[in-house]
């Protein structure tokens, strides 16, 4: 996009003016933030309007994302960066005397997501504009998103995060694209002269769907996207309806906000009114869209691919069989062929408890037609397969069964692919948590590891290393990320290595700079920082780090000279509210780093920071700062991670169990630069199948681990009584489910190799540079080209 400096200074001036009738100079950030927000709005908005222009000439096939969950993180520099006038707004900004960096920190980072799933949707949207395709996004416009958390004498407390208080800049109300989604009413049937029968749908209560779109900006391509977020209002006229403040607030309710469950299921009323809303709302707008096209139903597919993302958007397949029948009176055949052909789905957990399943008189009060659909295909598919593969497996796939709805199998049954999001989940998928449906529909399973945008992730988040990429290498890195690999002739250079550890250095005192301004904690730049940054979950075991760090306490408490390279943990988590034992690990955390932090025997060998409030922005501070990266879920449960990725691709080393893309991570970057520890998933399933783990047993044994364990419950580590001794508990009583005990010494053995490699710069040095370099395929375009060519069935724009 051509732009030129003076010409920017003279409109964002002109811009301020309109908005707030006094100078910029005078305006506050935010004021600022949403000046010069405006102004990009206003450049791109024509390409927008291009791109749809052509999209709809072209009857271009187009896939709709539909996802619960959007972690978009902070826009303004990211559309910059996209649209080319990075450079050219930052030096007018700063003719001005203002900051683009400061400027651009008043924007309110939305929460719209739990963490990696929601995340890998937002990579996504930028790799689907960048790679050049017809692609939409489908979610909800959360009033509030997720809580924002605090501690309170280290305890996480949950306040709502008004995002959306300063206005949204991006965001485009588009009222005329509004939609009704309907609950409730009574259905029935009469028959037409011509022996047809139709459905009557009435006494519903009936939503109104309001669209709010976002660009999403192709890099340098001039391709402009949307993510359309839908939010609940009363239908204009309808308010008689809605006469009571409670009738009211209702309505407000459905998209206020995002339940903070991550790989981990809540059965709830709202959250399936949810559910209904978006994924309706979505199909129904996708409908009207395909009848302007004129075109024959068989085409539908053709045209329009739906891609649900986890089972959360689910009942869109049942929607649009409603739509198709009901409405558009197809046949049950007719459109059951066009469903399954234009739905697929993808899989991020194996974890049982992540699994939806409803209350069937939930569903049929609620969706009283949707649920007599979900009924039909249920019955097809058991009339259907039963000959074919008996009863007992037959049955183990029904959608309804023991008065449940099962979303999984209802997604699985259709669409008509299903994926996993790393290797190894995509196996375990296959061969066990969805084995039944594998041998029914072999052809539909495929994987797709994931991947994450090295936009946002390095360029933004690194400019440091951008710069030191771009003059040790060129820049085909940026649009084709696989160039990256070029780095790897430098391996041995001292110059670059040098380099290398300056860029990282520079980017640790950035973070050391905000550790001392918001938590008042000083750490040394010069420290290994040790990095866990995800949601708190048993499974993601930051109780592993954690007994690694009590293992450092007690060797410098007996020697304060030990010979112990000097660390920083840096944790950033938010546990959901009602997770009581994510809870309790939270307050431990925090307990220790106060012990710790402020112990002068310890000698700043060991400091502890949990940063509040963890999410994209604040990632985008830590991840570029970091020097190891902890991926230490037990094998099998973490389906693939994605901060594994975007730690690797800032030089961070990966300490990492043999799960989810850790295991890519390693073929990639080879052992020499990865340490791996702890059991593999198949000997997990052995110790699952045979039953004979015995944590009590561990502990009774290994002196050195009984020690720190008991430091939980003596009285050591003050303020945390009733959580140590539940603590304690799960791990040495109640059996450790995630094997913890059983990983630990091979955790301490890679922990202390790390030490020693970090104290020799340019081993280290190259680790982080083979790291860097083996990072390229791990782009999402590159994820998204996979998804667009295997499974939608549409290419990059010419
Ligand atoms: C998740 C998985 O837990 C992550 O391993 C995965 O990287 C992510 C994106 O595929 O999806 N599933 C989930 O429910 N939340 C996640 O972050």
């Amino acid at each position: 996009m051509a732009f030129d400096v003076q010409e920017f200074k003279k409109e964002f001036q002109k811009k301020f003016e309109e908005l707030f009738a006094y100078g910029y100079e005078s305006g506050s950030k935010t004021e600022q933030y949403i000046a010069l927000g405006d102004l990009v709005r206003g450049l791109y908005s024509d390409d927008w309007i291009q791109t749809v222009t052509d999209y709809n000439k072209k009857k271009e096939k187009q896939v709709f994302y539909f996802s619960m969950e959007f972690l978009p993180g902070r826009m303004l520099k990211s559309n910059l960066l996209n649209m080319g006038i990075m450079d050219c707004v930052k030096q007018g900004l700063e003719e001005l005397g203002l900051d683009l960096d400061e400027v651009a920190r008043a924007e309110v980072d939305p929460a719209l997501g739990n963490g990696g799933l929601g995340r890998l949707a937002s990579c996504f949207m930028d790799s689907i504009a960048s790679t050049g395709l017809a692609g939409n996004g489908n979610g909800i416009r959360y009033r509030y998103g997720l809580f924002k958390q605090k501690f309170i004498n280290g305890y996480q407390i949950e306040l709502p995060e008004n995002w959306l208080r300063n206005r949204n800049v991006w965001e485009v109300r588009k009222e005329n694209k509004a939609v009704i989604v309907r609950f409730g009413g009574d259905v029935s049937f009469t028959q037409d002269g011509d022996g047809k029968l139709r459905v009557h749908h009435e006494n519903t209560r009936d939503i109104l769907a309001v669209p709010y779109d976002t660009a999403q900006i192709g890099y340098n391509n001039g391709i402009i996207n949307n993510l359309r977020l839908w939010s609940a209002e009363i239908p204009y006229g309808d308010e008689a309806h809605f006469s009571t403040e409670e009738q009211r607030e209702e309505v407000k309710r459905i998209t206020e906000v995002l339940y903070p469950d991550d790989s981990n299921y809540e059965g709830r009323l709202l959250r399936v009114q949810q559910e209904y809303f978006f994924s309706s709302a979505g199909v129904q707008s996708i409908v009207r869209y395909f009848k302007q096209l004129k075109l024959d139903w068989s085409l539908f597919p053709d045209k329009i691919a739906i891609h649900i993302n986890d089972t959360h958007p689910t009942l869109a397949i049942p929607e649009l069989m409603r739509i198709l029948l009901d409405e558009e009176e197809l046949t049950w055949d007719q459109a059951w062929e066009i469903t399954k052909k234009t739905v697929s789905y993808t899989n991020h957990t194996i974890l049982q408890e992540a699994m939806e399943r409803w209350p069937e008189t939930m569903i049929s009060d609620l969706l009283p037609r949707i649920y007599q659909i979900i009924q039909e295909i249920n019955r097809r598919h058991i009339d259907k397969k039963m000959p074919l593969y008996g009863e007992e497996l037959t049955q183990r796939t029904a959608i309804i069964a023991n008065g449940q709805i099962k979303m999984a199998n209802l997604a699985i049954i259709g669409s008509h692919s299903v994926n996993g999001v790393a290797k190894l989940h995509t196996d375990i998928l296959m061969a066990d948590t969805l084995h039944d449906f594998y041998v029914m529909y072999p052809q539909k399973f495929n994987n797709k590891t994931n991947g994450i945008t090295q936009r946002r992730w390095v360029q933004i988040a690194n400019e440091n290393l951008t710069e030191m990429l771009d003059e040790t290498i060129g820049t085909e890195w940026k649009s084709d990320p696989e160039e990256i690999k070029v780095l790897k002739a430098h391996r041995d250079n001292k110059i670059v290595l040098d380099k290398l550890e300056q860029v990282k250095l520079a980017n640790k005192k950035r973070f050391a700079d905000y550790v001392l301004k918001e938590m008042h904690i000083e750490i040394d730049p010069n420290a290994l920082f040790d990095v866990q940054i995800k949601r708190l979950h048993a499974y993601k075991r930051q109780l592993l780090n954690v007994l690694h760090i009590l293992d450092r306490y007690l060797q410098l408490k007996d020697d304060p000279k030990a010979n112990l390279q000097k660390r920083v943990f840096i944790f950033g988590a938010k546990a959901a509210p009602s997770y009581y034992y994510a809870k309790q690990i939270i307050k431990l955390i925090n307990a220790i780093a106060d012990l710790v932090n402020n112990d002068p025997a310890i000698n700043d060998k060991i400091k502890i920071v949990f940063v509040e409030n963890y999410g994209v922005s604040l990632a985008e501070l830590i991840i570029p700062a970091a020097d190891i990266s902890e991926q230490i879920s037990l094998a099998g449960k973490e389906a693939s991670g994605t901060s594994n990725m975007k730690l690797m691709s800032n030089g961070a080393v990966t300490m990492a169990t043999l799960d989810g893309a850790n295991v890519e991570i390693r073929d990639n970057v080879g052992d020499e630069n990865i340490f791996i520890f702890g059991l593999k998933s198949d000997e997990v399933q052995e110790y699952y199948r045979n039953g004979v783990y015995n944590s009590r047993e561990i502990y009774e044994k290994n002196p050195r681990l009984k020690r720190i364990l008991n430091l939980l419950i003596d009285g050591s580590i003050p303020g945390v009584e009733t959580e140590g001794r539940d603590i304690f508990d799960s791990l040495v009583m109640y059996n450790d489910e995630y094997f913890l005990l059983k990983d630990f010494d091979g955790y301490l053995q890679a922990q202390y190799e790390a030490d020693v490699a970090f104290s020799d710069r340019d081993r280290w040095n190259r680790m982080a540079l083979m790291n860097i370099a083996s990072s390229g395929p791990f782009s999402s375009d590159y994820t998204i080209l996979r998804y667009a060519d295997e499974i939608w069935k549409i290419k990059p724009q010419s």
